[in-house]
């Protein structure tokens, strides 16, 4: 059974074949895009069994989400397909290089949504009372959330803290801040820090938080999330700190790596340092898992990269810190 469950809207993502605006680019290729789905495609690539929960149209991109989050090694038996509403999508905007005509700079990628209205943000409590869903919340160990799903409706905002509200002993549940202001046009985000702060671990950039909260700074951050036993601040993809309720704090840096495109590295370092803490890891080597992780996805144009072979993977986490980054 899986041990990890990621709750969460995914999306038809469409990738264009060249930088530049939509209306420019010559070809579009469909993949797949979504947060929650991102994290449990890692975990299973890091070997923890995982499963992803959500909701799903009807249609072509609906049954290509599906099968392809399944082909990643997911469990995606409690996916509901909503007869009503479509799936999501989002159109992939790149930027060039630096020096190209077209440079959107150092994010060098945004995201165009189509996505109100979809079967996923008809989610709400009554996941709870499907059979498949809760026979994966009644076993797993873990359970990933993100600040997306809550800002995409009043039910999915409302399953969230159910959620978060549901303590089950033996269960962790983590949080990836995952700040989407595009989301929260016409919705109170003043949601967001109650929620955050019921979770066990925390996951945030210190550039989100900086622009959601107010600070980047993880001590203060610390101070604003005092519930979380730890919360993890990425510094920009270079440092990451990871502070623990008692006090004790970690800091390790990323690997250097050729970027090749950004989107889904947040992801792919949640997967790391969640696998990390579910083998049991100490702090340091979960956030190296989680550095590592992030790697393998900004040097892929998916939202996914591949991870090193497990002996390459051993010898990282274990290397002496000069021998690190
Ligand atoms: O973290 C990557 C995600 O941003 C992307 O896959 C799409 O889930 C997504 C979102 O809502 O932005």
């Amino acid at each position: 059974l899986p041990q990890a469950v990621c709750l969460g809207e995914s999306m038809a993502a469409l990738l264009p074949d060249r930088p530049g605006p939509p209306e420019t680019v010559g070809a579009f290729r469909p993949s797949v895009g979504g947060a929650e789905s991102n994290v449990a495609g890692g975990l299973a690539a890091l070997g923890v069994p995982s499963a992803w929960i959500s909701r799903v149209g009807d249609d072509g991109f609906g049954r290509r989400l599906v099968a392809e989050v399944a082909a990643r090694g997911v469990d995606t038996s409690a996916v509901a397909v909503d007869p009503h509403r479509p799936t999501g999508v989002y159109l992939k905007e790149v930027g060039g290089a630096v020096g190209h005509p077209y440079d959107l700079g150092p994010g060098r990628s945004r995201l165009h949504y189509h996505r109100a209205g979809s079967a996923a943000s008809a989610l709400s409590p009554e996941l709870l009372a499907d059979p498949a869903a809760a026979r994966l919340l009644a076993d797993a160990r873990l359970l990933h959330l993100s600040g997306i799903t809550p800002a995409l409706s009043d039910g999915c905002l409302a399953l969230v803290r159910r959620l978060l509200a549901e303590r089950r002993p033996g269960r962790l549940v983590s949080f990836d801040l995952n700040w989407r202001p595009a989301l929260w046009h016409g919705r109170d985000p003043g949601v967001l820090p109650a929620l955050l702060d019921a979770a066990d671990l925390l996951l945030l950039g210190a550039d989100e938080a900086e622009a959601a909260f107010g600070t980047g700074d993880p001590a203060e951050l610390r101070r604003m999330f005092p519930s979380p036993a730890t919360v993890v601040v990425k510094d920009a993809g270079h440092l990451v700190t990871a502070l623990d309720r008692d006090g004790t704090t970690v800091t390790e840096p990323a690997l250097a790596v050729d970027v090749v495109e950004p989107t889904g590295a947040g992801d792919a370092f949640a997967a790391g340092y969640l696998a990390g803490t579910l083998r049991g890891l100490d702090q340091r080597r979960r956030l190296r898992l989680g550095h590592l992780s992030a790697a393998s996805a900004l040097t892929a144009h998916g939202d996914q990269g591949e991870i090193p072979l497990p002996e390459v993977l051993g010898a990282l986490l274990d290397a002496e810190a000069g021998q690190w980054a």
